[in-house]
């Protein structure tokens, strides 16, 4: 995909303005740096920016309370180390700002069931296991649209995996603005554009090229998380399940040469992962790096993936410690952002609010 300048928004009554976040359910991996961080990073030079860490999304699954704050820091920690600027960005944590909570009410009562039950992120965390598992598992997405829309956000940088959930962000929008706005044109809220970017927009776990690298993935084997040392990035690569064959040549780019053809995907998965990843780490287009490396062994460039790797990853992880160490510094930035995220949203609110017909005191 292009790595060019993000296109003006269609919402032009609406300010340019990007919104995202990361759920501290784990410590951050390479699917979530590459699928989405490094677009957080890129964008600040374009738009006002708000980076969350997502708390209340966290807690649809279980999370040990004695964690739950040291990985809302960690998330946070891996935003600034990443190069996300406090000053220029707005960073908090969802709870903060009740506004998100509030709207994600009111959303839940605009989205339909019919909508919530094709979402394919919940019936794949859901599993055989439905009956169990929290309402607000399967809520999600409407939460999800109200922390875009509670900043009338136009823009959303995410990993292919949340394309779905972005859709039904846009249907509850246009059904709100439907509903509650009549002939008034735009209507309330913007209908947000994803930016999906880069050459790995969804990272494979290094276990099983079929399943997305995840933070809540059992093994730890499958995922590089940000704050591994370099003896274990160099074990992970080392030990990413491949094929017996050597990697493939030019023929197996689809015809647009931006990517792999489908067959890739399907015969070799790992392959297409690893060039994918070191493709975007290299920030060289996937047809380069398939050239380059054709016929290669995989042992030998997996050596040069972990220098890759180390040369990227090692210095955030470096920065997470530090700020992990100055907890109280963390917490400022959380702070401040939540006040000026507070700032924003509760006005939004408001007026959702009067559209709706709330009594006022
Ligand atoms: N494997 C991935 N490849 C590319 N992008 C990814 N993202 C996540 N995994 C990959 C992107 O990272 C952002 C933050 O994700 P999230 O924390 O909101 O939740 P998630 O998508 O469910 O990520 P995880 O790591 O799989 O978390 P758990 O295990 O808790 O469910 C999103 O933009 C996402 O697209």
């Amino acid at each position: 995909m292009s790595q060019t300048k993000t296109t003006a928004s269609a919402n032009t009554e609406f300010p340019n303005r990007v919104f995202s976040g990361v759920q501290p359910s784990g410590a951050m991996t390479l699917g979530n740096y590459l699928g989405a961080i490094r677009n957080f990073v890129r964008l600040q030079d374009e738009m006002d920016c708000i980076y969350c860490v997502v708390d209340l999304h966290a807690v649809t699954v279980w999370q040990d309370p004695a964690e739950l704050a040291n990985q809302t820091r960690e998330i946070t920690a891996a935003y600034l180390a990443s190069g996300i600027d406090p000053k220029r960005s707005i960073i908090f944590n969802q709870s903060m700002v009740s506004a998100h909570a509030e709207l994600g009410w009111l959303f839940s009562c605009v989205a339909r069931m019919g909508w919530m039950s094709r979402m394919t992120q919940f019936k794949d965390k859901a599993g055989k296991n439905r009956e169990q598992v929290s309402l607000g598992l399967f809520a999600y997405p409407a939460l999800m649209a109200a922390d875009i829309l509670a900043y009338q956000a136009t823009h959303v940088p995410v990993g292919d995996d949340q394309k779905q959930h972005l859709e039904l962000t846009r249907d509850i929008a246009t059904k709100f603005n439907y509903d509650f706005c009549g002939e008034d044109q735009p209507g309330y809220f913007p209908i947000t554009e994803p930016i999906i970017q880069g050459a790995a927009t969804r990272v494979m776990s290094l276990r099983d090229g079929t399943k997305k690298m995840s933070k809540s993935d059992a093994s730890d084997m499958s995922r590089i998380n940000l704050t591994d040392d370099a003896d274990a990035i160099a074990l992970k690569i080392r030990k990413a399940k491949t094929d017996p064959l050597e990697l493939p040549g030019l023929e197996a780019l689809s015809e647009d040469q931006q990517g792999f053809g489908d067959a890739l995907r399907a015969e070799r998965p790992e392959a297409a992962n690893l060039l994918g990843i070191y493709a975007a780490l290299s920030s060289r287009p996937i047809a380069d790096v398939v050239g380059e490396k054709a016929g290669q062994p995989f042992a030998a460039f997996k050596k040069d993936l972990t220098e890759l790797a180390l040369a990227e990853i090692g210095p955030i992880g470096a920065e997470m410690q530090r700020l992990m160490n100055d907890k109280a510094a963390v917490d400022a930035v959380l702070a401040d952002g939540a006040e000026r995220a507070r700032a924003i949203a509760e006005p939004i609110l408001r007026g959702a609010y009067d559209r709706v017909g709330f009594l006022k005191p």
